[in-house]
C-alpha cells in the first residue's frame, strides 16, 4: 500500500520506534524556530545543556510577539536573544522583520523537511509541504542540541479538495469549514493532509492560512503537497533550489477521508469565545462592529493585504469602527508601500501597525468594554484581546474589510462578483534579508547580555512516591493555556518565572497564587482538576513551568491537549486522566487528596488510585505515558532526566 505524504516525510526522518499510529516515535528535526515570548526560556534551557553550538541544519530566533517595549524588560529580552543567537549559531530575525510563521514561510520553509517551533502555529509551514510541529520551548532546545523529537505516530486524515473557491470566499473559510467538522477537541495525535485537484487552485499563502489554523483543531500538524505552485512561490522568493516535489503515493492509506467541494463553501465566522463556534456570515449580517483588526500569522500575507487594500481603496472606515492593519512581514509591508496599497489603507483611515503579533496576543489594541471586535487571527478565547467583556469574531480578510467599511457584518457573497479584487502573486517578491542576522562562524568571543529581569529556569525535584495535597482549583472543559498563563501585559515576565508565576489562572481564579503558596508552605502538593481538552491553544510551556514552580504535582483531567500534556511531562507534573470521566463530578476544590505508590504504579503499568480523603472515595486514574516519559516525570522533568543520562 502507498504512503501518505505525512508518513513519507516521517519515514525519512525516523530515528526510533515504529510508524504505527499511537506508538511513540522519535524523529530528526532539520529546522527549529523560536519566538521571543517562548524563546528566552528555550535559550536559557539550551545554555544549561552545555552544547557549544546548535546542531540543527537551521535554527531561527524571531522577535515578533512582544515588541511594545513598555519598560526595560522587553528590550532586555531582545538583546539577550540577539546575543545568545550569535553565540550559539542561531539566525536572528530582528524585531520589525515580521511574524515568525510568515517570515519562515517566505524565507526558510522547505518541502520535505521537518521543523519544530516553540509556537503552536508552526504548522503554517505545512503549506510548503513540510512537517512542521509546535512544541514547548524545552523540546526545541533539545532539538537545537541535536536531540531527537518524540511524538505519538499520528493517524493521517486526508482532506480531499475539489473544485475552486468562489469569488469572495477565502482560504480562511476552508479551515472554518474543517473546524465545523472536526471541532476544537478530540483530534489529538492526528495530521490533516490535504490532497485532490482543489489543491492546485490554492496559492502558498492560502495553503498556509489553512495549515496555520489547523492548530485550532488540536491536530499535530497539517500539510499540503509540494507542487508546481510551491515551485513558483519558492522561485519568486529566490529560493528555487529549496524546491522538491512532495506528494502522497497513489492509493495511500488514510485513517479517515473528509471531502470538501471548495465551490460550495460559504464565508464563515467563529463567534466568541472559541475558534470552533463557526457559523455562516450570512447568519450574523447586520450585527454592529466596533473594531476590526487585520493581520496575525493566519492572514497577513501579500495576497491578503492586497485584497484588503483594494477593497477599501477610495472608501472610508465606518465612524464607529477602529480599523488596524498589521502586515505579516517586512517584505509584505515594503511591497504594499511600493505598489500603492498602503496609501489606500492610510487614506481610508486605517491605523497601520508594526509587523508583529500585537493585537492577536493582546499586546495592544484591546477593544473597548463590551465591544464587538472582528479579527482575521485564529484565536478568540475570552479575555485574550485584553478586554474581558469584548466578543471577538474571527473572519477572513474579505469579511473583515467589509465590516470595517460598513460598520456591521456583511455577507461577502452579497457583493457583486465582478467587484471582487483578484490578486495575482508577483513573479518576484522583494527579497531583502537585511533584518536577518547570521551568526559568526567563530562565536567564542561573543558575550551574552542578560538584563535584570532574566532569571535562570527553575529546577524541580524528583517525583515523590507518595503525594499528599489539595485540589487548589477546579476548572471546566476547554481551558486554554491563555486561561492558565495569561499573555498580553503579562508577557514581559516570560523570562522571570518567579514573577510570572504570580499570574497563574489570574483571570479564572485570582486567589490561586496565594492558595498555592499557602499549601507549599504547609509542605502539601498542589493539584489541578480539569475537564475535557485541558491546555488547548498555545504551546507556551510557562503554563506548565509556572504551575510547577508553585508546587503543582499533578493535573487530574478528563482529557488533555497534545502540546500541553508534553509540557507537563517536561516539567515533571503528572498528567492523570479519569478512567471514568464521570468521576470528575465527585471531586471538588479544597478536597484533600492522596496518591500512594505512584512510582511503583508507573513502573508496573498500573493505574494510580486517587484517594479523596475529604469525600472518602477512591478513584482510578490512568496515564498515556511512554516508558521514556515515565522516567522523565520520575526525574522531575526533562532537564533533570537529560542531566541524569
Ligand atoms: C499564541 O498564539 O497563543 C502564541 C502567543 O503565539 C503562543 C505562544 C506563546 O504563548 O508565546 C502559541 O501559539 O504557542
Ligand atoms: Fe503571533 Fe497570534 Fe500567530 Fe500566536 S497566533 S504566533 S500571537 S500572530
Amino acid at each position: 500500500m502507498g504512503s501518505s505524504l505525512t508518513h513519507k516525510i516521517l519515514k525519512e526522518h525516523l530515528l526510533s520506534g515504529e510508524l504505527i499510529p499511537g506508538r511513540e516515535i522519535a524523529i530528526k528535526i532539520d529546522q527549529t524556530l523560536t519566538q521571543d515570548a517562548t524563546g528566552t526560556m528555550a535559550y536559557l534551557q539550551f545554555e544549561s545543556m552545555g552544547i557549544p553550538r546548535v546542531k540543527s541544519e537551521l535554527s531561527v530566533s524571531y522577535v515578533d510577539h512582544n515588541t511594545l517595549q513598555m519598560g526595560f524588560e522587553n528590550a532586555d529580552d531582545h538583546r539577550y536573544l540577539q546575543t545568545v543567537a550569535a553565540r550559539y549559531g542561531v539566525v536572528f530575525s530582528r524585531p520589525g522583520n515580521g511574524i515568525c510563521h510568515q517570515v519562515h514561510l517566505e524565507r526558510f520553509a522547505a518541502p520535505g523537511r521537518t521543523l519544530l517551533g516553540s509556537d503552536s502555529h508552526t504548522p503554517t509551514a505545512g503549506g510548503m509541504g513540510m512537517i512542521a510541529i509546535g512544541s514547548g520551548g524545552l523540546d526545541v532546545a533539545v532539538a537545537m542540541a541535536g536531540g531527537e523529537f518524540y511524538l505519538t505516530a499520528p493517524q493521517v486524515i486526508k482532506i480531499e479538495l475539489k473544485g475552486r473557491l468562489r469569488k469572495w470566499v477565502s482560504a480562511k473559510d476552508v479551515i472554518f469549514y474543517v473546524l465545523s467538522v472536526l471541532s476544537t477537541k478530540g483530534n489529538v495525535n492526528k495530521v490533516l493532509e490535504y490532497a485532490g485537484d482543489g489543491v492546485k487552485t490554492l496559492s502558498i499563502p492560502e495553503r498556509a492560512t489553512i495549515t496555520n489554523m489547523g492548530a485550532e483543531t488540536g491536530v499535530t500538524t497539517s500539510i499540503f503537497p509540494s507542487d508546481e505552485i510551491t515551485k513558483a512561490f519558492l522561485t519568486a522568493q529566490d529560493r528555487k533550489k529549496d524546491w522538491r516535489l512532495m506528494e502522497a503515493d497513489e492509493g495511500a492509506d488514510y485513517a479517515q477521508i473528509i471531502n470538501i467541494d471548495l465551490s460550495k463553501l460559504l464565508p464563515m465566522a467563529a463567534l466568541p469565545h472559541s475558534p470552533g463556534n463557526v457559523v455562516p456570515v450570512k447568519d450574523i449580517c447586520g450585527r454592529k462592529v466596533d473594531q476590526v483588526e487585520i493581520g496575525s500569522c493566519t492572514n497577513s500575507s501579500l495576497r491578503d493585504l492586497m485584497v484588503v487594500g483594494k477593497l477599501i481603496a477610495g472608501k472610508k472606515v465606518h465612524p464607529r469602527v477602529s480599523l488596524a492593519i498589521a502586515p505579516g512581514s517586512r517584505q509584505v509591508f515594503s511591497m504594499i508601500s511600493k505598489n500603492g496599497i498602503l496609501s489606500h489603507m492610510i487614506d481610508s483611515g486605517a491605523r497601520i501597525m508594526e509587523s508583529t503579533c500585537g493585537f492577536c496576543i493582546g499586546s495592544g489594541q484591546s477593544p473597548h468594554t463590551d465591544a464587538v471586535s472582528v479579527r482575521t487571527s485564529n484565536r478568540n478565547f475570552e479575555g485574550r484581546s485584553g478586554t474581558q467583556s469584548a466578543g471577538v469574531y474571527l473572519v477572513s480578510p474579505e469579511t473583515a474589510a467589509l465590516a470595517a467599511i460598513y460598520g456591521e457584518f456583511v455577507d461577502p457573497l452579497s457583493m457583486n462578483e465582478k467587484d471582487f479584487p483578484c490578486v495575482d502573486l508577483p513573479e518576484r517578491f522583494d527579497v531583502d534579508d537585511s533584518m536577518i542576522i547570521y551568526p559568526p562562524e567563530n562565536a567564542q568571543g561573543v558575550k551574552i547580555i542578560r538584563g535584570p529581569n532574566i532569571g535562570e529556569p527553575p529546577v524541580n525535584s524528583a517525583l515523590a512516591a507518595h503525594l499528599e495535597g489539595v485540589i487548589a482549583i477546579k476548572v471546566g472543559d476547554k481551558i486554554t493555556t491563555d486561561h492558565i498563563m495569561p499573555a498580553g501585559p503579562r508577557l514581559k515576565y516570560r523570562s522571570n518565572i518567579k514573577k510570572y508565576a504570580e499570574f497563574v489562572f489570574e483571570g479564572v481564579e485570582p486567589k490561586f497564587f496565594a492558595y498555592a503558596a499557602k499549601l507549599r508552605a504547609a509542605k502539601k502538593a498542589v493539584f489541578i482538576l480539569a475537564g475535557e481538552s485541558y491546555g488547548q491553544g498555545s504551546s507556551r510551556e510557562h503554563a506548565a513551568l509556572c504551575p510547577m514552580f508553585l508546587g503543582v504535582k499533578a493535573v487530574f483531567a478528563k482529557s488533555l491537549e497534545r502540546i500541553h500534556a508534553a509540557n507537563l511531562v517536561n516539567f515533571g507534573i503528572l498528567p492523570l486522566l479519569f478512567v471514568d470521566t464521570s468521576d470528575y463530578d465527585k471531586v471538588d476544590k479544597d478536597d484533600e487528596i492522596r496518591l500512594t505508590d505512584v512510582i511503583s504504579c508507573l513502573d508496573n503499568n498500573k493505574n494510580i488510585i486517587l484517594y479523596d480523603a475529604t469525600k472518602k472515595i477512591s478513584l482510578e486514574m490512568k496515564y498515556l505515558l511512554s516508558s521514556r516519559q515515565k522516567e522523565i516525570v520520575k526525574s522531575g522533568g526533562l532537564l533533570n532526566y537529560t542531566r541524569g543520562k
